[in-house]
């Protein structure tokens, strides 16, 4: 089965959770553009639901499949909000913003009653931090900033590279919000609730792309079918 074809499997899983009337929250990333292309598909055989995205990318994508989509500001309270993650331990404990939406994703993920994480399952993993932890700081102070995560992520054990995400041509990445993205090479994360909150303490850092305590259910896609873990 192609990498594609198990991120469909997770996707429509996922769907069956989605009951008429609810409110949804749409991910980023490839995984979760298979969920809002299962669930466009559905609407347009009738299911009614009212989602909000947590990308710009998102919001485009559902609003062209014909999904009724609304904000956060009007739908404050989500039922449920589907998103795919770069990784993830057996404790459903996350790394995103791979893909650069993390701060909007924990905002929405946080505003519903239920997160369902969709991945094909290599992304499930023993020890978090191979995938460099992303994190979203405002590019004032920058250098300050980073030297503050260098040293405080240091005392919870954490240490390697930050580097500024760049996009081709020396410009750097920005999000929906207008921010830089530090993407941190630590290698290990052997105490994520250690390094989440010494995160929270430095001023700089808008927010960063642990999800603890967040996710409800992860919907795994492999070889050999759709696990789940969490149910
Ligand atoms: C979003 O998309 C992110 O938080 C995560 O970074 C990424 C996963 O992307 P993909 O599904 O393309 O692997 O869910």
């Amino acid at each position: 089965m192609s990498q594609d074809a198990l991120k469909v499997a997770a996707a429509e899983r996922a769907l069956t959770y989605v009951e008429p009337g609810m409110r949804v929250g749409l991910g980023t990333g490839s995984t979760a553009a298979k969920f809002v292309d299962a669930l466009g598909k559905k609407v347009a055989t009738g299911l009614d639901v009212l989602c909000v995205a947590t990308s710009e990318a998102t919001q485009s994508q559902a609003e062209k499949l014909g999904i009724r989509m609304s904000t956060l500001d009007e739908t404050p309270f989500l039922d449920l909000t589907v998103d795919g993650a770069d990784e993830l331990d057996g404790e459903l404990r996350l790394i995103k913003g791979g893909g650069g939406a993390l701060l909007r994703e924990k905002i929405v993920a946080t505003a519903s009653g239920r997160m369902i994480v969709i991945a094909d399952a290599s992304k499930k993993v023993d020890l978090l931090g191979a995938f460099p932890l992303p994190l979203e700081v405002v590019p004032f102070g920058l250098t300050a900033t980073r030297n503050m995560i260098t040293a405080l992520a240091a005392d919870v054990g954490c240490e390697g590279d930050i580097k500024v995400r760049m996009l081709g041509g020396g410009k750097p990445f920005l999000t929906d919000s207008g921010n830089l993205i530090l993407d941190c090479h630590f290698g290990r994360i052997e105490e994520p609730e250690d390094l989440d909150e010494a995160l929270k303490l430095i001023p700089g850092v808008v927010e960063n792309g642990l999800f603890i305590g967040i996710a409800d259910l992860a919907v795994l896609a492999g070889a050999d079918g759709v696990t789940l873990l969490g149910a």
